[in-house]
């Protein structure tokens, strides 16, 4: 599509007559008239910096991308583009990608690589899973992908190859949190932060770690709306920079705080009787649960004095039902998240704002369809995943890192000894490094399709070079949940591919009929896209005429006369399935372990102009934060004797590193943090290789008991200063 006809597809020619001065920068319509067509075209796509998908439009000059810009239309993210999406450019154009397929040569992680041809790699891949596969059954082979459209694609190859073995980034994320709003709600809600009037947020820094379109909604709360905002962290963000109240809590005594709200807000009778009566189950029971958990308990536990804790109890309920504790996402902190978050949720459901503005939202209808088919069955195969049984509620298609990484160091209950892994860096982004470095050594072959040499990649038999998303064709994403959206994106190619580069659509097929699957992968991306779209058939034709599709359905009210997905089919205060299955049917408080003396307990957080391990190498963010330091509190850095910019070593039961602190009264006392990604293995990552400290070469592997999600904040760690 040409700029003009964007500007028309946009409305944005009827606008510059309007404000015509505004627009074209302060010139009048008559001298704006000559105005030389522009050498470039404009096209739609959407960002993949980060999971959220922006809305963009690109600037492209004979083939080459120039500049990314947001797409106006794009209400997801009200119409922004973060710095992490502006520097898309440097991720397609980054001279240290993957350019051709590489079969390893030496021994694992030595770095010795021979260029081979793709019809050989394919070939080779294709022989090794059957080798796997005729040896250690279906099973004995895992498939591990991260966040993307053609993901579901590596889990179609997986299925159709028989294994049930997929592991994704989820169970390093959010799926405790899932699990907790699931099993409270029956769904997994949606926050309506623009029209909230109270939020509070714990354990999340919406203004660093963006979500759109909560972070953008956030600031228009706060500043136009007249939300408060409290926040609770360890580390002063700059969401607790931007709030109302900051509280630094101890880290792992969350739960504490949220009963004890309940403590207030049912002993004063502070919810609507109406919405408990009708649309929740169990509160005699939470009553007499919460009778212990009272405001100067608390305030023990977690450092928030008493009274601030009854005042907020208070003040949330009278601003509700447009209120809400914030859901948050990486919930990955400790053995019991899932308990935590459940305590997030039911204190949601005292103040009834489910399905109404302010509160939390139900997925809206998006009209995309999934695409069937029937995989065979192997009679020779395992009877389950190999994580499976380990904890009581996994879920079923994301299973647990952790546990399968365990299970295949222990080969029980049975071998696995292929590993095909697609954009997504466990070896970066799963705690205790060491440990996965011991997986990959268990393989007897190990595929990556990455455009970068990942540190997973680095120890692989053979790395395989991907498209980036500027350059390939991605099925219809659909986006949902929140005021801002029920929406459709899809991604088209916007340069001839770089390099060698390929999809993993096309890796995959080539496999696939390598293996006689071919028959599952024979379609092409715009045929899988009209069968994803065909209950909204226009969607394409608009999404290629705005770069994005918006169902009109309905954002409130969605439960009026449906039933809630859970036992009671209402709002379960008292979790009767977890009764049942031997769990706390409500959250009981257990304090986190002590920070021994002399130690410190090491959390890890998001920064603006970092993706978790993938934008490490991008220069332009790189400038950002050219290295990662330690932060440590000024008197607990005076005791040891350490001043800011000194070189320190941090040691944890399972590693150690050394990097530089940065002595800061932004941290509490008995915690320090760092951020993620630096001090690669892989030489192949100039900006990242030994720069810096490794994280999860540091943190240990526990992992939450009900869904075995990572707990990331449960490592302690020694800090001593370096004599150089
Ligand atoms: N230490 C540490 N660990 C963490 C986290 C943390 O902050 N710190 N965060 C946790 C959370 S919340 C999450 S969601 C997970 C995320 O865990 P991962 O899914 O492992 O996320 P990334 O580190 O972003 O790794 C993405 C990989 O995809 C590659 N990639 C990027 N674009 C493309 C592409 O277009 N094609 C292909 N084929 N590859 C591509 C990148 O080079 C990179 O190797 O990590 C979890 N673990
Ligand atoms: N810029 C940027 N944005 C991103 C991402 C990114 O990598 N970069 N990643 C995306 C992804 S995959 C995700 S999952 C989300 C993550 O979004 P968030 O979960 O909001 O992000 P984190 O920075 O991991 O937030 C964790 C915060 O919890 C604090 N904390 C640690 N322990 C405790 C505790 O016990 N109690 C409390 N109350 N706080 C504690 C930490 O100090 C940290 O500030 O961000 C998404 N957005
Ligand atoms: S939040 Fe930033 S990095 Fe993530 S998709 Fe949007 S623009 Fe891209
Ligand atoms: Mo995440």
């Amino acid at each position: 599509m040409s700029r003009r006809d964007f500007f028309k597809a946009t409305g944005l020619v009827a606008a510059g007559a309007v404000g015509g001065p505004a627009l074209l920068g302060g010139l009048k319509k008559a001298q704006a008239a000559p105005m030389a067509a522009p050498a470039w075209d404009s096209m739609f796509s959407a960002c993949d910096m980060c999971f959220n998908k922006c809305g963009l439009i690109a600037r492209v000059e004979n083939g080459v991308i120039k500049k990314l810009d947001p797409n106006p239309k794009f209400l997801k993210s009200r119409g922004m583009l973060c710095a992490r999406g502006n520097a898309g450019l440097d991720q397609v154009y980054d001279p240290d990608r993957l350019k051709h397929p590489l079969l390893r040569k030496g021994a694992r992680g030595e770095g010795k690589w021979q260029r081979i041809p793709w019809d050989e790699a394919i070939d080779m891949a294709a022989q090794k899973m059957e080798e796997v596969r005729k040896k250690y059954t279906p099973c004995g082979h895992l498939f591990s992908a991260g966040t993307d459209l053609h993901s579901q694609f590596v889990g179609r190859f997986a299925e159709v190859y028989g294994s049930f073995n997929v592991t994704s980034h989820e169970s390093l994320c959010l799926v405790s949190g899932n699990r907790a709003f699931l099993d409270t709600y029956g769904e997994v809600p949606f926050p309506d932060v623009l029209n909230s009037k109270y939020i509070v947020m714990a354990g999340a820094n919406r203004f660093e770690a963006l979500v759109t379109p909560d972070s953008i909604d956030l600031m228009t709360a706060i500043r136009e709306n007249g939300c408060k905002l409290v926040t609770l962290d360890p580390r002063y963000t700059k969401t607790a920079a931007l709030s109302d109240e900051w509280y630094p809590i101890r880290p792992g005594s969350d739960m504490a705080f949220m009963l004890a709200l309940a403590h207030v807000i049912i002993g004063e009778k502070l919810y609507d009787p109406q919405w408990i009566e009708e649309k929740t189950y169990g509160l005699e029971q939470l009553a007499e649960h919460v009778k212990q958990y009272t405001p100067g308990f608390a305030a023990e536990e977690c450092g928030i004095p008493a009274e601030d804790i009854t005042r907020m109890a208070r003040e949330l309920a009278a601003a509700a039902p447009a209120a809400m504790i914030y859901p948050g996402r990486r919930t990955s902190d400790y053995e019991d998240s899932t308990q935590i978050r459940r305590s997030f949720a039911i204190v949601n459901g005292l103040l009834g704002n489910w399905d109404r503005p302010g509160g939390l939202l139900a997925a809206r209808q998006v009209g995309l369809k999934g695409v069937s088919y029937d995989a065979p069955w192997y009679d020779e195969n395992q009877d389950d995943r190999i994580d499976a049984h380990k904890v009581p509620m996994m879920f079923e298609h994301e299973g647990s890192f952790l546990v399968t990484r365990d299970s295949v160091l222990a080969e029980d209950p049975y071998p696995i000894k292929g590993w095909f892994v697609y954009k997504t860096n466990p070896m970066g982004t799963a705690p205790n490094r060491k440990k996965t470095i011991e997986m990959m050594n268990k393989m007897d072959f190990v595929t990556v399709v990455d455009i970068a040499m990942s540190d997973t990649a680095w120890y692989a038999d053979l790395v395989l070079p991907s498209q980036s998303y500027l350059e390939r064709t991605d099925p219809c994403a659909g986006l949902q949940g929140s005021v801002a959206c029920a929406c459709v994106v899809k991604r088209d190619p916007l340069i001839k591919s770089l390099y060698e580069s390929r999809s993993l659509f096309d890796i995959m097929k080539g496999i696939a009929g390598k293996m006689d699957l071919g028959e599952y992968f024979d379609f092409t991306i715009e045929e899988f896209r009209k069968k994803q779209t065909r209950e909204i058939p226009e969607a394409l034709e608009v999404m290629d005429r705005d770069g994005v599709y918006y169902n009109p359905s309905k954002v409130y009210g969605i439960y009026e006369g449906r039933i809630y997905k859970t036992l009671s089919k209402k709002v379960e205060l008292y979790n009767q399935r977890y009764e049942q299955m031997g769990l706390d049917p409500m959250p009981i408080y257990t304090p986190p372990t002590k920070v021994p003396k002399n130690q410190f307990r090491l959390v890890l957080g998001r920064d603006a102009a970092v993706t978790q391990t993938s934008t490490i190498n991008n220069k332009l963010l790189n400038e950002f934060n050219p290295t990662n330091t330690l932060w440590l509190n000024t008197e607990a850095a005076g005791k040891l004797g350490i001043a800011d910019g000194d070189l320190v070593e941090v040691t944890s039961p399972v590693g150690r590193q050394e990097l530089k602190a940065e002595v800061t009264d932004r941290i509490r006392k008995d915690t320090v943090y760092m951020l993620s990604g630096y001090n690669t293995l892989s030489t192949m990552q100039t900006l990242s290789h030994a720069n810096g400290a490794s994280i999860n070469e540091l943190l240990d592997d526990d992992y939450d008991t009900i869904t075995g999600n990572a707990s990331m904040h449960t490592t302690f760690v020694t800090v001593t200063r370096k004599v150089a």
